[in-house]
Parts: C-alpha cells; sequence; structure tokens
C-alpha cells in the first residue's frame, strides 16, 4: 500500500493527468488514501495562485476562466481549472457545454482541468474542493482558477478559499446590483463587469462604483471595476494585470498570510471535529447507539448532557 501511494504522490507531482484524476476520484469518496496522498503531497504545495470565479449563472465564468487560462499558459504559466456548478451533476448538459468550449486546451498537458460533483459530499463540498486545490498545486499548477456560482453558503466557503476573488456581473441586471448579496459584495476582491459589450453597461458600473465606495477597503485595496468581453476575448489581460496587482498589493500587506492562517485554523477545527466524531461513535455500532440517546432524550427519559457524557465514557474520551 505505502510504496504505491509513494508512487502515486510522486507521479501527482508530476503534473500525470491519470494520477491527478484518480486522486480527485478519492478525494471525492472520501477514500482513506486520499488523506495519505493527501499528508505526502502537502509539503510540495504552498506555491499556487487561488482565484476564484463567482457570479450568477450565465455572467460568463466559463468563458471568463477560459480565456484567463490562455492567457496564464500564453505566459508558460501551469493552470489548474475547478468548476464548481451545483445545477449541473457530472454529465449534465452545462458541464458538457464547459467541457466542449474548454477544449481548446485539450491537448495541453500544461493545463488540467476538472468539474466537480456537488452533490452528496461527505465532509462538505468546499472541503472537497479545498483539497482538489492542494493537488492541483502540489502537481506545480501555478495558477489555480475555480469557478463557482455565488449563492448558497457553500460556495462563499469555496471562495474564501481563493487567495483573490472575482464577482461577475453583466448589463441588465436591472435592480439586482441593489440587492446584490451583501457577503458577495464583501468578498469580491476585482469586480468584472462582463457582458460589457450590451447596452446598460455604465448605467451598471456607476451603480457598482456607488456601491463600492459603501464598502471598506481591506489594507488599503479598493477593489476595482474590469470591464471584459470574454466571448471576444476583450479586457482578459487588464484583468490578468488587476489580479497580479492584487496579489502584489496582498502580499505586501502581509494579508495573505494572515488570511491563510485563518484558513488553516478553520480547517483544523474541522479535521479535529470529524475525527473526534469518528472516535466517539465509532462504527455502525455507535450510529445506532446515538439513535437510541436521541430518542430518550425526545422522550425526556434522559437529559442530553448525561447522554454525551454517556457517549464520551463509552468511547473512553471521558
Ligand atoms: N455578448 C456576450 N456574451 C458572452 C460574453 N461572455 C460570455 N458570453 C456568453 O454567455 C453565455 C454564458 O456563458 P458561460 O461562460 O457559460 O456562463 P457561466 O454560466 O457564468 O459559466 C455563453 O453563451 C457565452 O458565449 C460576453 O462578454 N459578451
Ligand atoms: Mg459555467
Amino acid at each position: 500500500m505505502m510504496p504505491s501511494i509513494e508512487n502515486w504522490a510522486q507521479r501527482v507531482c508530476a503534473g500525470e493527468i491519470r494520477a491527478l484524476s484518480r486522486a480527485i476520484t478519492a478525494i471525492e469518496n472520501h477514500a482513506p488514501e486520499a488523506e495519505e496522498l493527501l499528508r505526502r503531497l502537502f509539503p510540495q504545495t504552498g506555491k499556487a495562485y487561488l482565484t476564484g470565479v463567482t457570479g450568477a449563472p450565465g455572467t460568463g465564468k466559463s468563458t471568463l476562466v477560459d480565456r484567463l487560462s490562455a492567457y496564464y499558459r500564453s505566459k508558460q504559466e501551469q493552470v489548474g481549472v475547478i468548476a464548481v456548478d451545483p445545477t449541473s451533476p457530472y454529465s449534465g448538459g452545462a458541464i458538457l457545454g464547459d467541457r466542449i468550449r474548454m477544449q481548446g486546451h485539450a491537448n495541453d498537458t500544461g493545463m488540467f482541468i476538472r468539474s466537480m460533483a456537488t452533490r452528496g459530499f461527505l465532509g462538505g463540498l468546499a472541503r472537497a474542493t479545498a483539497e482538489v486545490a492542494l493537488l492541483l498545486d502540489a502537481a506545480g499548477k501555478q495558477q489555480v482558477l475555480i469557478e463557482t456560482v455565488g449563492v448558497g453558503q457553500d460556495e462563499i466557503d469555496i471562495v474564501r478559499l481563493a487567495d483573490c476573488v472575482l464577482v461577475l456581473l453583466v448589463p441588465g441586471m436591472g435592480d439586482d446590483i441593489q440587492n446584490m448579496k451583501a457577503g458577495l459584495m464583501e468578498i469580491g476582491d476585482i469586480f468584472v463587469l462582463n457582458k460589457s459589450d450590451r447596452e446598460g453597461a455604465d448605467r451598471v458600473e456607476q451603480q457598482l462604483h456607488a456601491m463600492l465606495s459603501l464598502v471598506m477597503p481591506r489594507d488599503g485595496w479598493h477593489p476595482p471595476v474590469v470591464r471584459t468581453v470574454a466571448s471576444e476575448n476583450k479586457g482578459v489581460d487588464v484583468l490578468a494585470e488587476t489580479i497580479a496587482k492584487f496579489l502584489k498589493h496582498f502580499e505586501a500587506s502581509s494579508e495573505r498570510k494572515r488570511k491563510h492562517i485563518e484558513h488553516w485554523k478553520q480547517r483544523l477545527v474541522e479535521l479535529l471535529e470529524s475525527r473526534l466524531l469518528q472516535r466517539a461513535l465509532g462504527g455502525a455500532s455507535g450510529e445506532v447507539r446515538l439513535a437510541q440517546l436521541a430518542e430518550e432524550v425526545a422522550e425526556r427519559k434522559k437529559d442530553p448532557f448525561s447522554a454525551v457524557s454517556e457517549i464520551l465514557k463509552s468511547s473512553g474520551l471521558q
């Protein structure tokens, strides 16, 4: 088992597509070897720059990610793309559409694209995405782009992983911009006004600036608005330069370090929780015991505090 995991880890580091795909599947399935693999790869990580791309469906996220990827590849940087789309299962239309659109990179070994299933994740989608990002980092992808629809808490958690967050908006959103989630407003490091070839771009940009003037700048960074026409590859170079500028600012202000420490603090708590829960409840018999105790508490035969003490005692944790 162990030598083969070592070999697997080496192949991941070399960027071998099959080894990477297998590793992502292991992460998605929460297979025990995924943890061992990530442990071995961890020392090789911490070099990638993670950019989160979020916005409503149809705003052009996939198109933009595709264009940004091509930009980075033209600069000889290796690129990894993680597409998280809650509206589509693996074989669904949207993902297939993404695949077809990304086919321009199909024969490029410096580029790795993966669509993530979004349902049925043990331990949460954000955690799986974070682990896949680590994997791509270990595989030498300097630019990791994470596409996600900015709707639920899951998506917000995913975007929080990123070093730089792009929030996409398009003209014709009408009053939507007023109702835009405060959360999205706060996590955006750069606002991208895509489809700026469409009517109403000036108006949306004005509204956006008005709203942004109310947001406190973080460490002296005022989130800029960049206009793009992703489908025509317009504004993509300016956007990439703005992302690079943000990174420079981010590192100089030590904000990146602070963010990473915060991130790992949260991840450690999550890992601790899941391990302790595993130890406290054990296998199937623990689950049965939990259900029994819950019933007794619901019927007021037992108080919840004694029930928890009982679980801890029987698992040797107390
Ligand atoms: N007019 C125009 N259409 C665009 C632009 N960017 C993307 N599109 C189109 O918008 C549609 C949705 O794009 P897609 O990238 O799939 O959006 P996503 O759902 O946010 O990933 C596609 O038909 C794109 O070709 C743009 O800048 N201008
Ligand atoms: Mg998409």
